[in-house]
């Protein structure tokens, strides 16, 4: 057994992690992100959220916001994260993120939040809307983390800078105070892999992304899944073949770590199994085998969407929950600064 893991309930380190509800959750969402947390849930405490503060950084559409959070937890749900193990709640039911956020705010210093590549690709996507929020979003998400006390966060490569800004406050409030927060360490899933653009395979596959060809929406009919992957960019080579870095086989790089991550086999295998063959066949069979992956999850989501009682229980629940773990810190952290208790 892994040494950080242990079999008796009381000490299983945590996992905290979450999702904002800012669009149709994408197969790198899932691959990168959802598949790994179900795992995780055997060996540490996990607790899941709807990360709604962090989506009105953006402009957003009230109505799609609230039917998102309800989609995110009804996938992660159709996914198999259990609600009897895990807790599942949304962010902006626990009061304790935006007021520890708040706190943090002080202890972060312009420069560091200056040089975040999510705030810089965010402002640039988004000219016209460079709002405090989008700057201080690390911050919030440090808050999110550190409120639970979690020892891991599982994310995409894409927000391990973010990660990073989080240890780095923790550690200088740590300093300051003694130790208040638990050093949380991010942890890549498994395949570890980005999951690219369908249309531009050196950019990453974005639920935001204007073009839907561009991304797989777990909300896709199963025949528009198989189009778009049959679709997807290659290049004119013609073989099959991982070559990790090269741009010129980006394209294919990430049909090979999609069919790697939906069937667990090594990407370097999977290119031998088509040598001689063309991208014809090869791009039919990731077709399947990423609707074989997906199906299911569909369907199980299908039945629970329409049941708003049960996810609203569970909102209900986690929230709770989510409340009273994270008083604790919240008390300290308020104690430890100056703030009067009553
Ligand atoms: P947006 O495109 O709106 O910025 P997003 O698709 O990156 O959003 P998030 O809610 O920011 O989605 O991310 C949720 C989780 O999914 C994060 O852990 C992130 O690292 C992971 N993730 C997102 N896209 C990918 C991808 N293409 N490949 C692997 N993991 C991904
Ligand atoms: N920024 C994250 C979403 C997020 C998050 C968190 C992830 C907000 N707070 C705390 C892990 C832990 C993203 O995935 N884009």
């Amino acid at each position: 057994m892994d040494e950080n893991k242990t079999s008796n309930n009381e000490e299983k380190k945590i996992i905290f992690s979450g999702v904002q509800p800012s669009g149709n959750l994408t197969l790198g969402n899932y691959l990168g992100a959802i598949k790994n947390w179900v795992e995780l849930q055997k060996d540490y405490s996990c607790i899941y959220a709807m990360m709604d503060l962090h989506t009105i950084t953006v402009r957003q559409t009230p109505a799609d916001v609230r039917r998102r959070t309800f989609e995110v937890l009804a996938l992660y749900l159709a996914s198999g994260i259990d609600p009897k193990e895990s807790v599942l709640f949304i962010q902006s039911q626990n009061p304790n993120h935006a007021e520890l956020g708040w706190v943090l705010d002080c202890y972060t210093y312009m420069g560091e939040l200056q040089r975040m590549t999510q705030f810089k690709d965010k402002s640039a996507k988004h000219a016209e809307n460079i709002n405090a929020g989008l700057f201080t979003y690390p911050v919030l998400m440090a808050a999110d983390i550190l409120l639970y006390q979690a020892d891991y966060v599982p994310v995409g490569k894409d927000q391990m800078q973010h990660i990073e800004i989080c240890r780095d406050i923790a550690q200088r409030f740590n300093a300051l105070y003694g130790d208040v927060f638990t050093i949380p360490e991010g942890l890549l899933s498994k395949t570890g892999a980005k999951i690219m653009s369908l249309q531009e395979p050196q950019s990453k596959m974005s639920k935001s992304d204007p073009n839907p060809k561009a991304y797989i929406s777990m909300m896709d009919d199963m025949n528009v899944i198989a189009k778009k992957i049959k679709g997807a960019v290659t290049d004119s080579e013609g073989v099959i073949e991982y070559r990790e870095g090269d741009p010129a086989k980006a394209g294919v790089n990430n049909l090979l770590n999609i069919m790697s991550a939906v069937t667990g086999k090594n990407v370097n295998d999977i290119a031998a199994d088509y040598s001689g063959k063309g991208y014809g066949d090869f791009k039919s069979d990731v077709a399947d085998a990423v609707v074989e992956c997906i199906r299911p999850i569909r369907e199980e989501y299908d039945r629970i969407i329409k049941d708003k009682e049960y996810l609203m229980q569970i909102c209900r629940d986690g929230a709770e929950k989510a409340r009273y773990l994270s008083s604790r810190t919240m008390r300290k952290v308020y104690k430890k600064v100056g703030f009067v208790q009553l």
